[in-house]
């Protein structure tokens, strides 16, 4: 195992406390030789654990996180024009939201490097997946996040599990860099963003499961983009699938940003470099986002795969939150519609299997659902009044 840096492609040698590249300072990614990738032939068991040979660590801390529900959607894709439409629901996972498959092994790693406390700057998800998974650990957990600006769900997660809560006056982004010059100078702390390569491990697991459970690669895959650690974890895992002669192919990568956030959006638009949202803002707090750490490697993901990225407005996604509820009996978090949101608004002529990932569970972000419109009223208790409400 070693650790490769996608900007300068210098490598160095496993360790997991190096979260940049020394030579360039780009966030790195973790490689395997090629001995370790021919041993890599039985997986076994269910999970994020069942791919344990292409995973950076052997021992799990684990609350049961991965095998996620991966639902056909046949009335949904007959209103979006996509015949073969399915959705993985990540908000099945323990903390509800796709982090804990990076977490289960984040965490293994913080245990066995030997350390005293974890840190994350996070948007909500993170936070509440770190803090669980510390406290599975017996790891105190550090979580930065933006004041006012995380979901209630996700908050009362990081404090039921005993997270201390840095509530940073400004953006995502002003924590994130915080954080990262903490762990730099505080060594006893691990640092547990997507910046961590071995983190990413985790949650490229998304895509086994999803070749296995189709029993081939998707055409496409439609998935929010916030910090942008996902997608490059979802394509890393295709990748590697695809080098195992696993898949014959490989999908196309879609990436979604909302239109108050959409830095990698404007970037392959432009010269292909990050220029920062100073101010992000969209109702989906989770991708409220300006400055992604792995923007150069989301790029990447997108170029290579001919896939694409685009932007929807919090109207659409909003309005995309209530069509899947309503249609598939999944209720995810704002974010998490984005990719339906941007189907909608595209109309892709994809005949294969499409699948869009739901990030993240509805119930973490109750109160942006409080204004849809629907048969509501307070009334008597009594027959007449809830007659006379249902119209008969
Ligand atoms: C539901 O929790 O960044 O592009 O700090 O919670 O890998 O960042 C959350 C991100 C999509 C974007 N959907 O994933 C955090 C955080 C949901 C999310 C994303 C997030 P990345």
């Amino acid at each position: 195992m070693l650790l490769r840096c996608p900007a300068c492609e210098a490598t160095h040698p496993h360790d997991p406390m190096l979260y940049a590249c020394p030579r360039c300072g780009a966030p790195l990614e973790v490689g395997y030789s090629e001995e370790e990738m021919r041993r890599a032939t039985a997986f076994e068991g269910r999970g994020v654990w069942r791919y344990r040979p292409l995973l950076p660590v052997d021992r799990a801390v684990t609350l049961g996180e991965g095998d996620t529900g991966l639902h056909v959607c046949e009335r949904l894709g007959r209103e979006l024009g996509i015949p073969r439409l399915y959705v993985k629901n990540e908000g099945e996972n323990p903390t509800g939201s796709f982090k804990d498959r990076g977490m289960t092994v984040g965490i293994a790693l913080a245990a066995a490097v030997g350390a005293r406390a974890v840190a994350c700057a996070s948007t909500g998800n993170t936070s509440a997946s770190m803090s669980a998974y510390a406290a599975r650990a017996g790891l105190k957990a550090l979580v930065l996040v933006p004041a006012d600006k995380v979901a209630a769900g996700k908050l009362s997660q990081a404090l039921v599990h005993g997270a201390v809560i840095a509530e940073i006056e400004g953006s995502f982004d002003d924590a994130m860099r915080l954080v990262t010059e903490l762990a730099v100078c505080e060594r006893s702390v691990y640092l547990l963003n997507s910046l961590n390569p071995y983190r990413l491990e985790g949650q490229k697991t998304l895509a086994f499961e999803l070749c296995e459970t189709l029993g081939e690669p998707p055409e496409a895959v439609v998935l929010p983009v916030g910090n942008a650690g996902n997608i490059s974890a979802l394509w890393k895992g295709f990748r590697e699938f695809h080098s195992l002669g696993r898949i014959g192919r490989l999908p196309r990568m879609i990436g979604v940003q909302a239109e108050g956030a959409a830095p990698i959006v404007r970037a392959l638009r432009g010269h292909g470099d990050l220029e920062p949202v100073p101010r992000p803002e969209t109702v989906a707090t989770a991708i409220r986002i300006g400055a992604p750490v792995n923007w150069r490697k989301a790029i990447a993901a997108i170029r290579d795969s001919e896939g694409e990225a685009g932007t929807v407005t919090d109207r659409e996604i909003l309005d995309a939150q209530t069509l899947l509820a309503r249609l598939e009996g999944l209720f995810v978090e704002p974010a998490s519609a984005a990719p339906i949101a941007y189907l909608r608004r595209r109309r892709l002529e994809v005949p294969g299997p499409v699948v869009c990932v739901a990030t993240g569970n509805g119930l973490k972000d109750p109160d942006a659902v409080l204004g849809v419109p629907v048969l509501r009223e307070r009334i008597h208790p009594d027959l007449a009044a809830v007659r006379r409400l249902i119209g008969s």
